[in-house]
């Protein structure tokens, strides 16, 4: 339900209203620009790059001696498991930070001595400069790890931000001001507004003129909106988008490590992380033995309240996106599927049953061409297919407009390198998944994304190079 200019914010495990939020106007996103726009021009945009480095470090710390408040607060927003966020999402927001302060000081530029026709030289080299204010518009599955990835390399290359994070989950990006003010970060360095996309705070910000470059994570067709919006100002971009990713496990790959693997990769977040396998192609020696021990696995996961340390699985994030995950449980069955495992909502008996659970779902039997097998659904899902060759199984999952990531279960490592270097995606993984080393590139190709970030690619985006040429 959305309020004149306040929204409710939800805790998907049980539908409660844990706060109402103020939805930013055009003015209140101007207020926010311009207040970006003069911090730049002020002390930060004027700091030495070890200056700001040490204040990126005490953000992180920051962050630390408040983790508790961090995870509390995810975990109501998103209904991800306690221990997850612990783990993964609240670890890597100060490690983005620690990443990108360290990065920044040793980070080289290149430089040519020129020989000119005439015997004379010429020296190039450049010099790393801000952009000025960077819009960052991010998403619901890992709010926190998301924002702290576009910011931490933005702020570290000199420049302001205006976040809007996403509607469903405004709670961390706005502590995250907190910590600002607590590690020295001046005022107008980070600035949050909330609200939506279309006709709100989103828009209004893509569509600021004063903003210098629009930094997205979401879906696919959020991405070409927002194209379409900076078109006119010719905005450099950088957009993390959706997947379908495939995941190829061959007869010789290490059975049980490979089981765990697969079932981390489709089930974790709920299955609600952009590079989650929801493509599984095994195979055909060990197709069945496969699918039995992942429906084995996806039954014993623990589905239940995010507040319980053992729990493995937490709801979806709204009854809307619930709604479109059980349309393609629907689908898949309209499309003739075998169901594994799952298909379902859980009961609880208790308040759970209000919360926007689906059971973690596998399906087999589909032709490569359904729906089901093409979409991003989103979800605590996959399809398994079996295959014969290992040119097929390329073919087969090099088979989509996505491509953002694929993973590769072999013990032949020679077959793991020939494979992941025929991939069309940005990010491939040989036995493991999600193992990221923030100094790599990260992004997509195709309805994927746009660009790359991650180490010096972030350093690239977040700044523009003079080129120096003295001639001598
Ligand atoms: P979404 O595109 O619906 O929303 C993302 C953000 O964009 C939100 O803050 C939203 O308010 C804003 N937004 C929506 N319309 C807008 C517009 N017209 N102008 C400006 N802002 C607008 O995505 P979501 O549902 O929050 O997230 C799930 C999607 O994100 C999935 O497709 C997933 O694959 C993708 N994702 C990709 C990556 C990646 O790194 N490639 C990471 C996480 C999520
Ligand atoms: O690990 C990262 O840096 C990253 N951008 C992860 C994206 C996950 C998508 O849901």
């Amino acid at each position: 339900m959305r309020g004149k200019d306040e929204f409710p914010d939800v805790n998907p495990a049980d539908g409660s209203v844990i706060a109402q939020v103020t939805e930013a106007d055009r003015g209140l996103v101007d207020g926010a620009v311009q207040a970006a726009r003069r911090a730049v021009r002020g002390e930060w945009g004027r700091l030495s790059i070890p200056a700001r480095a040490a204040r990126l470090h005490k953000v992180a710390d920051a962050i630390e001696a408040r983790f508790d408040c961090f995870v509390a607060a995810e975990v109501a927003d998103t209904g991800k498991p306690i221990a997850l966020a612990s783990r993964l999402d609240v670890p890597r927001a100060a490690a983005n930070f620690r990443v990108f302060a360290d990065l920044i000081k040793t980070a080289g530029l290149e430089t040519f001595q020129t020989e000119t026709p005439d015997g004379t030289s010429a020296l190039n080299y450049a010099v790393r400069k801000p952009l000025g204010v960077i819009g960052v518009i991010t998403p619901w599955n890992l709010p926190l790890l998301l924002l702290t990835w576009k910011v931490a390399p933005a702020l570290a290359c000199g420049n302001t931000v205006v976040v809007k994070p996403s509607e469903e989950t405004p709670a961390t990006a706005t502590l995250l001001a907190e910590v600002m003010k607590d590690a020295g970060i001046p005022n107008g360095v980070y600035n949050v507004v909330h609200g939506f996309g279309l006709n709100s705070a989103g828009e209004f910000l893509t569509k600021h003129d004063d903003v210098n470059a629009v930094t997205f994570t979401g879906e696919s067709q959020t991405g070409a909106a927002i194209m379409k919006a900076v078109a006119g100002s010719v905005k450099p971009v950088s957009f993390e988008l959706g997947g379908k990713n495939a995941a190829i496990v061959f007869a010789d790959c290490d059975f049980e490590e490979t089981v765990d693997g697969i079932d981390e990769a489709v089930f974790l977040n709920t299955g609600q992380v952009c590079l989650c396998a929801e493509r599984v192609y095994v195979e055909r020696p060990i197709f069945e033995r496969f699918v039995e021990a992942l429906q084995h696995k996806a039954e014993r996961l623990r589905i239940g309240s995010p507040l319980e340390k053992a729990t493995d699985l937490g709801p979806l994030i709204s009854a809307e996106h619930r709604e479109k995950v059980l349309s393609y449980y629907r689908l898949a069955r309209e499309e003739g599927a075998t169901l594994i495992a799952g298909g379902g909502i859980p009961e609880f008996g208790n308040t759970l049953d209000k919360g926007f659970y689906v059971e973690p779902t596998i399906y087999t039997g589909l032709p490569e061409s359904a729906r089901c097998v093409k979409e991003e659904i989103f979800g605590p899902v996959c399809h398994v297919a079996p295959f014969d060759s290992e040119e097929e199984v390329v073919a087969m999952a090099n088979d989509t407009k996505y491509g953002l990531a694929s993973s590769i279960w072999t013990t032949n490592l020679q077959r793991g390198h020939r494979v992941a270097q025929q991939m069309n995606v940005g990010i491939t993984w040989v036995n493991c998944w999600f193992l990221r080393d923030l100094r790599t590139p990260f992004g997509g190709v195709g309805l994927s994304g746009i660009g790359r970030e991650g180490g010096i690619h972030s350093l690239n985006f977040y700044s523009e190079l003079n080129n120096i040429c003295i001639r001598f």
